[in-house]
């Protein structure tokens, strides 16, 4: 009989795709989940054949280097594979999966709903009666922003930035985008969207900012201080994607100082780290932070656990796995 690939999970996943694993394979688990250090991280590509990673496992050219003859296939679980260093790992002839569509509508949602959260003051309203600091109802407290009939512009038109625009032009929204290529005119005609070149020229014409592009090397701080000052005072910034992409720092110095209207982030730049000046705007009401929950539903999690399990089968039955990433990808 075939011996079983020993496949080693760096985090706890859903009870059922743990279980799953374990009827399929020789796994190894992390039944404690806590995260790994680089060491653990290079022991734990040492003897597997195959490594099942998250986005808090850093898999650069160190520990791909300690890596053992036998390892193959990296299948992470995740969308997002900026905490593997892809190149190396192919040029060592090391596959990489991941597990893209299955969280397209969650993380879409959340999206919607910090934009929701910042524009209508959801999160600040949320702690008044908790806090006891309810006085009763008045015409001028607690004021907001309508969304309906503002402009989001989407940073990043692919399948999350679609699924954004579904749902903000359900809200009245007209959406406008700024990506690599130009989406098919079908989609942008059902969307009633606008194509931007010019990410420059976008930024400084919108409401809303939504950044919902892949953090690679080209992305990296895509929106600089420069760029960030182009935005309008009123105007939102949401980012759902990677902390990275956005320079954190010139973004909070910007809304402490009235320049940008206020921002609502799932992801930043140094997590679990937080910018303490965003913490304190959070604190003033100014913006929204969440810890990193775009993809965080039940759904989500055991949906991305089946494709690790059918990328990991498919490879060891010698076939492509279906969420091979592809150096063009990145
Ligand atoms: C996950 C994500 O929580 O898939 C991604 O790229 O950012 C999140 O949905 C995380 O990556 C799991 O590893």
């Amino acid at each position: 009989m075939k011996k079983k690939p020993l496949v080693v999970v760096t985090r706890r996943l859903p009870d059922v795709v743990e279980t799953r694993m374990r009827e399929l394979f020789d796994t190894r688990l992390n039944l404690e989940d806590k995260p790994m250090s680089p060491a653990e991280l290079a022991e734990a590509a040492r003897a597997a054949d195959v490594l099942v990673p998250t986005v808090t496992d850093e898999i650069d050219a160190s520990v791909l280097a300690q890596a053992g003859p036998n390892l193959k296939l990296i299948a992470n679980f995740g969308n997002g594979v900026d905490n593997i260093d892809v190149g190396v790992a192919l040029s060592r002839g090391v596959t990489v999966t991941n597990t893209p569509g299955v969280l397209t509508e969650d993380t879409a949602d959340m999206t919607m709903a910090l934009i929701l959260a910042v524009a209508r003051r959801v999160a600040q309203g949320a702690r008044v009666i908790p806090d006891e600091e309810w006085g009763g109802w008045s015409p001028t407290w607690m004021l907001g922003h309508r969304i309906t009939g503002k402009r989001l512009g989407i940073v990043g038109m692919g399948r999350i930035g679609q699924a954004l625009a579904r749902r903000a032009k359900a809200f009245g929204l007209s959406i406008h985008y700024h990506n690599r290529r130009r989406v098919p005119a079908a989609i942008e005609e059902s969307l009633e969207a606008t194509y931007w070149e010019s990410l420059d020229q976008m930024l400084a014409r919108m409401d809303i900012v939504s950044v919902n592009c892949p953090h690679t090397p080209a992305t990296y701080h895509l929106l600089s201080a420069r760029r960030l000052k182009l935005i309008r005072p009123n105007a939102i910034v949401v980012n759902t994607a990677r902390g990275e992409i956005i320079d954190e720092t010139s973004l909070a110095r910007l809304v402490e100082a009235g320049e940008i209207g206020g921002a609502g982030l799932d992801v930043f730049e140094h997590e679990p780290a937080v910018n303490p000046r965003l913490v304190k705007l959070a604190r003033q009401g100014r913006v929204v932070l969440l810890p990193h929950m775009g993809s965080a539903t039940h759904e989500s999690r055991v949906d991305m656990g089946e494709k690790v399990i059918v990328n990991i089968r498919a490879f060891m039955d010698g076939h492509r796995p279906p969420d091979r990433v592809l150096p063009s990808m990145l």
